[in-house]
């Protein structure tokens, strides 16, 4: 159990507390063998379906809510939570929006983190381990999707530079890629085998470092949810959304320019850099202007989504092929 090691004065009463055993739904199928349902397992479903769609298993619950860091507030209202954590983003789950439910199959505990390539040494930690060490603190940020819809959301979490200290990389470390699981019995999106799964995403050491890069593990004030990305999520609010890996496992320190999954896809319109940029529209709509999820308006898109201040001179020397920022 990744909370027993957990220092004595850092475990609060709930977390002392003997766990409910109940079956996760993979274990509950497999129990199941061929079809034959058991009385046992058959009363032990509705727990199952309880304890999966309200968060209230999460054993990290009790480290939220952290204080809030004012440096990282912006003027826009805080988009509706029902709205944001039931309008997502998560291909793994699903082509569309509504994958929230099912998304609740992904598995969060226990997580193990690799952290590799080109480090000091390399390791694995759990997610609690994790949490345990780093300094966390919420933040609110701006989120816009390529799609040309955006949302202002506080994540809780820790900046990247805390897991870069942590992490120890070599002096010819020039990207950091981060990459999500890969489970297609869980993820239906990954049998569509037309994707390059898993989903990876990049950036540079530079960018990786820029105070702004976070590292979200709670949302309005909890843990994450599993379709916002738990238990761990990228946060680089200066770029689109497809940026904001969901579900990060390892972590790798290259010398190459990771290979990212939409650029994959299709590199034209979703490149390595994505930084959000109004005057670069998309080959199928304009990135000029955004839908604000919950209200009924249009507002401007800014250059880098308003954080030009914080990262404007990471691209201030950018090959002119590359500074229109696909
Ligand atoms: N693993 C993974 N991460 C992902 C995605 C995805 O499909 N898979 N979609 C991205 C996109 S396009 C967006 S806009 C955001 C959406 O995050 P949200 O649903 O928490 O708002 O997640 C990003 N992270
Ligand atoms: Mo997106």
């Amino acid at each position: 159990m990744l909370i027993k090691r957990r220092k004595g004065w850092e475990l609060p009463e709930s977390a002392a507390a003997p766990e409910p055993v109940f079956l996760n739904r993979r274990q509950l199928i497999k129990a199941m063998g061929a079809g034959t349902l058991s009385l046992a397992t058959a009363s032990l479903a509705p727990t199952v379906e309880a304890a999966t769609s309200d968060g209230a298993e999460d054993p990290s619950a009790h480290l939220y809510p952290v204080e809030r860091n004012p440096r990282y507030t912006v003027e826009r209202a805080i988009t509706e939570e029902r709205l944001a954590t039931t309008y997502n983003n998560f291909y793994e789950f699903g082509s569309h929006k509504k994958i929230s439910e099912e998304a609740q199959a992904l598995e969060i505990r226990p997580w193990e983190i690799t952290i590799d390539g080109l480090v000091e040494e390399p390791f694995t930690i759990g997610i609690d381990e994790l949490l345990a060490k780093m300094p966390l603190e919420e933040r609110v940020y701006r989120h816009r999707c390529v799609e040309a819809w955006s949302i202002t959301v506080p994540y809780s979490g820790f900046p990247m530079t805390a897991l870069l200290d942590l992490a120890r990389p070599l002096g010819d470390a020039k990207y950091l890629e981060m990459r999500t699981f890969h489970d297609p019995d869980i993820a239906p999106g990954q049998r569509q085998f037309w994707y390059p799964w898993p989903y990876v995403e990049g950036l540079t050491i530079e960018e990786a470092a820029n105070e702004l890069a976070f590292l979200a593990t709670g949302y309005y004030g909890k843990p994450i949810p599993k379709q916002n990305g738990s238990p761990l999520r990228l946060a680089v609010p200066w770029k689109y959304g497809f940026k904001h890996v969901k579900s990060i496992m390892r972590f790798t320190f290259t010398e190459e320019r990771p290979e990212t999954f939409w650029s994959v896809v299709d590199g034209g319109e979703y490149g390595f850099w994505a930084n959000i940029n109004p005057e670069v529209p998309h080959r199928r709509w304009s990135q000029a202007e955004e839908r604000v999820l919950g209200e009924d308006r249009k507002v401007a898109t800014k250059l880098y989504n308003g954080y030009a201040e914080f990262v404007a001179h990471l691209y201030a020397d950018l090959p002119e092929s590359e500074a229109l920022f696909k």
